[in-house]
């Protein structure tokens, strides 16, 4: 494939700081090269430039830098596009999800003029479904996929200046463990059906779950964003992300989960977010980051 790399050093829609670090950390644990050496072409287009949060003013306490998060979003959402529209496959690093707004913005944008839908997996121990309304944080990132869906907050949800970017039955979860109960009511509301708990994996195994979540993102669509927030993975392999919570997919398991990702062939962007150096050991959740990257672009143990 050609690869279109773009970094978005976004850190504002989480409260603990140093994910708008995770793309040079990523590039550092040598992306370019390992998807280079699978016969990709990788374009770098560097970083989106974001705002630094001690410059602004953090506006509502319900969404915290929702203006600045809106822009740069905004901006991703335009060279998603760009890259498509020049037949490259997006591969977006953050920064913390709030991202994903603008990114699957972006891919929705560029097949909605082909008059085609997208589907989207969205691998995390979280659900990314509040709203200001709903949020006991006010940390925007936990609330992008409540704005692809159409529920808020409207900024958001309204980039490419249309809504909503996903239908409920092509949007997946997978992994997930930690849900706000008031978040819980949103992906009723919203009508997802398609979540797969830590639970579900635990007892029906990887293959069948992404089986299942394949099926659902792929029926009636162009292809599918995967969207792969690192606390998807339990911390004891990935300890460099923001909010870590125990008990999530195991190495293999992610892997694995790539892996067939890569078999089904209807993967159309990529993004890896919340990537944070800070509370890293040696890069390892970067190096892993990588990793998980090269086994969805096709790389293959034999
Ligand atoms: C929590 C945490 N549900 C919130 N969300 C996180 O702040 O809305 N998402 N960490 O990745
Ligand atoms: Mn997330
Ligand atoms: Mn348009
Ligand atoms: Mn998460």
């Amino acid at each position: 494939r050609k690869i279109k790399l773009i970094g978005v050093p976004l850190d504002m829609g989480a409260s603990r700081r140093g994910v708008d670090m995770g793309p040079s950390a990523v590039r550092v644990a040598g992306l370019e090269a390992r998807l280079e050496a699978l016969g990709h072409q990788v374009t770098d287009g560097g970083n989106i430039s974001v705002a630094i949060a001690e410059t602004k003013h953090s506006g509502e306490q319900n969404a915290r830098y929702l203006q600045e998060i809106t822009e740069t979003c905004t901006k991703a959402a335009g060279m998603v596009t760009k890259a498509l529209e020049q037949g490259m496959t997006p591969l977006v690093i953050g920064g913390d999800h709030s991202v994903a707004a603008g990114s699957v913005s972006g891919v929705a944008e560029y097949y909605r003029h082909q008059n085609q839908r997208i589907g989207l997996l969205w691998i995390d121990a979280h659900g990314d479904m509040n709203t200001p309304e709903t949020s006991p944080s006010g940390n925007v990132h936990g609330m992008p996929l409540a704005a692809l869906l159409g529920l808020g907050p409207e900024s958001l949800a309204n980039i490419c200046g249309w809504s909503p970017k996903v239908l409920p039955e092509n949007t997946v979860l997978i992994g997930v463990r930690d849900i706000d109960a008031t978040e819980k009511e949103n992906i009723k509301r919203a009508g997802v059906t398609e979540v797969y708990t830590m639970r579900d994996i635990d007892e029906r195994g990887m293959r069948t779950v992404m089986e299942e979540a394949l099926r659902a993102a792929g029926r009636g669509t162009a292809g599918y964003h995967v969207s792969l927030d690192m606390d998807w993975i339990d911390p004891e392999d990935a300890p460099g992300v923001g909010t870590p919570v125990r008990g999530g997919a195991t190495y293999r398991e992610a892997h694995l989960a790539m892996e067939i990702i890569a078999d089904h062939g209807r993967m159309v962007s990529f993004e890896l977010v919340e990537v944070n150096p800070v509370i890293d050991e040696h890069n390892r959740t970067a190096d892993l980051a990588v990793e998980l990257i090269c086994s969805a672009f096709g790389k293959k143990i034999l």
